[in-house]
């Protein structure tokens, strides 16, 4: 097939999950067309990974004087149509609703219009849904778009029941969860190699505590910096944190007020995550909400569970006790205590750590979900 992809090319899941599966697409032979305002973030360096079946569209947004807002929509509905036209798409599929599906929707109307078709396939991520959706202003027509799809995947059940209740959505939604390469997003294969690669951050005795995300609000930040205080009174221990955003400055602001910020390593935005995370012993996501958790999945591969919170979509992923911990949203002192309980009994840790691998294999494996996504796209076309 030949698949156009539009996703947010920043920092967030919904770009890792749309650049991961086109990746994951162009290898199982289908020709990929990206189509965005800048270069997916995770595709840097890896337009060869899918055996020269990547292409990549920059959506030039022109502004003028007249205009408060540059309509970047409407220019993404057209390049979306030109390159379908050109690259003879077989369909478009969009991440992230707003405005990715109103654009694609008027995409197909320009290609109808001369008699072409063109479908499209939505995959609803979180916030689309849950926050920035529910706005009245976007509301009327992120639920027209979603309507409108030719096919709909949410990345979780909690998510797809949420898009139900909360759009009045009637048509079918299918659950295609969120997935990893499990051969990229691995452990390492020896223990010396692990202790030496640790050196980079922690001494031999001390535990690597990890954050993985965009430091957004809704991922509560300033909660892990708190965990890891408390663990770090109790046990010599070092925090690594990868991404950044508009929470980071809070973050490190408590790390100095505490006084821990030696012990506290903000490493920005990183390409090759699936490099760091294999060096963590746990990996705190003390998120407000989550339709799923991403992060979480990709430190499970790795064999580094989690210390989350019981919200959204995380139950569908974390097995509480066995393969990570769930704990309400804002118990920072259970989260510290149950991290330092861990980390104090290296059978349970080893036995969470292989449990979680094990369910990501068995469960979330890009082997085992990426072909659910090509039936989708099957089922689509043949409507
Ligand atoms: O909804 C968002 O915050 C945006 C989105 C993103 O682009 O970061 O995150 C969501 O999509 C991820 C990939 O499908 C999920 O794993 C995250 O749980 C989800 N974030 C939230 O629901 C907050």
């Amino acid at each position: 097939m030949r698949i156009g992809i539009t996703c947010y090319p920043t920092y967030g899941g919904s770009g890792v999950v749309a650049t991961e599966l086109g990746i994951e697409l162009a290898r199982l032979g289908h020709e990929i067309h990206f189509i965005s305002y800048s270069q997916p973030f995770r595709l840097s360096g890896r337009l060869n990974e899918g055996g020269g079946g990547i292409f990549y569209h920059e959506v030039p947004v022109s502004n003028y004087p007249l205009f408060e807002f540059p309509p970047y929509d409407l220019a993404l509905a057209s390049r979306m149509a030109e390159v379908a036209e050109y690259y003879a798409l077989d369909l478009l599929h969009v991440h992230y609703a707003i405005p990715h599906s109103v654009s694609a929707l008027l995409a197909r109307q320009m290609l109808a219009a001369n008699g072409r078709r063109l479908p499209f396939v939505t995959t609803l991520h979180g916030t689309d849904i849950t926050l920035v959706g529910l706005d009245r202003s976007y509301l009327p027509i992120t639920r027209y778009s979603i309507q409108q799809s030719d096919g709909v995947t949410c990345i979780s059940n909690y998510l797809r029941e949420k898009t139900i209740q909360d759009f009045g959505v009637t048509r079918p939604i299918e659950t295609i969860t969120n997935f990893v390469n499990c051969d990229v997003y691995a452990p390492f294969a020896d223990e010396a190699q692990r202790a030496e690669a640790r050196a980079r951050f922690a001494r031999p005795q001390e535990a690597i505590l990890m954050h993985l995300s965009n430091f957004r609000p809704v991922k509560r930040v300033v909660d892990t910096v708190k965990i890891f205080a408390s663990v770090a009174r109790e046990r010599p221990a070092q925090l690594v944190l990868i991404g950044d955003g508009p929470d980071r400055s809070a973050a490190e602001w408590l790390a100095h007020d505490l006084g821990i910020q030696c012990q506290v390593h903000f490493l920005g935005k990183q390409e090759r995550v699936n490099e760091l995370l294999p060096l963590a012993d746990l990996l705190l996501m003390p998120s407000e909400l989550e339709s799923f958790g991403l992060a979480a999945l990709e430190a499970m591969a790795c064999k580094v569970p989690s210390i989350a919170t019981r919200v959204g979509g995380v139950p569908e992923l974390i097995d509480d006790g066995e393969n990570g911990l769930l704990f309400p949203v804002g118990d920072v002192d259970a989260m510290a205590a149950a991290a330092l309980a861990l980390l104090g009994d290296p059978a349970r840790l080893q036995a969470m750590r292989d449990a979680a691998r094990k369910a990501a294999q068995k469960r979330f494996c890009a082997s085992l979900v990426v072909p659910q996504y090509v039936r989708f796209y099957e089922q689509v076309l043949t409507q």
